[in-house]
């Protein structure tokens, strides 16, 4: 057992009995020309977590612990992409459409896939998900059951949709779930902070929060 620094108080990770969700870290939310700046946000914001990002990373994988990817994206039939999802605001480019990374959203596409810094090792995991969350329609809870897994980390962006959202039903199934801090980023700042004070709100509510260095260093101990 390890002890990380975290909010609103320390959070006691069993290392075999934890596992790294690195959330959506592509280029559809990453670069320009993808999903996130059809929407018309700056994506800049969001490159700037890859060094600590790469950090955990290394952490998890130094200490021999699960690393698991997940990525947003489509069938190239829009089989899993709910037309009230496809059609939600006002994007220049909607998921499916052909962009400047291939189509936006769209597995398989240069845009959908994890940026280079950040590449899965051929040995780890990769979820493919429809929705916000990773453990809907995709066999993430059945993975994690499988290695024993019972407390997560999270990384990935964006914090308050994807992250928040797989940090919510991860909560509901029952696993403790610590978020690292410097390794998730939003489009809007305002609501990254919004979002992690309401995961550690009321003692913990949803989760804890701490940075990578407290969690590395607990890793290492
Ligand atoms: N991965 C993820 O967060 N998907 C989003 O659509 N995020 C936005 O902030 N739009």
């Amino acid at each position: 057992m390890a002890t990380v620094k975290a909010r609103p108080f320390d959070f006691t990770l069993v290392p075999a009995k934890t596992a790294l969700i690195v959330i959506d870290m592509q280029r559809d939310f990453i670069e320009p020309g993808g999903f996130g700046a059809t929407l018309g946000n700056d994506v800049s914001l969001l490159r700037a977590i890859i060094p600590a990002t790469a950090r955990l990373i290394a952490g998890f994988r130094k200490a021999g612990l699960p690393v698991i990817h997940t990525r947003e994206c489509h069938a190239p039939d829009l089989s899993d992409c709910p037309p009230a999802k496809r059609t939600r605001g006002k994007p220049s480019l909607r998921i499916g459409d052909p962009g400047p990374m291939g189509r936006i959203l769209i597995a398989g596409e240069t845009g959908a896939d994890i940026v280079e810094e950040l590449y899965p090792l051929p040995s780890e995991t990769v979820i493919d998900k429809p929705g916000k969350g990773a453990f809907y329609a995709t066999p993430l809870g059945d993975i994690l059951a499988g290695k024993g897994v019972s407390q997560l980390v999270f990384a990935g962006v964006t914090t308050e949709v994807c992250v928040q959202t797989t940090m919510r039903e991860a909560n509901d199934r029952g696993y403790e779930c610590l978020l690292a801090t410097d390794a998730t980023e939003s489009y809007f700042p305002e609501f990254k902070k919004a979002a992690i004070d309401m995961i550690i709100a009321q003692s913990a509510i949803v989760g804890w929060a701490a940075t990578v260095d407290e969690i590395v260093e607990a890793l290492d101990d």
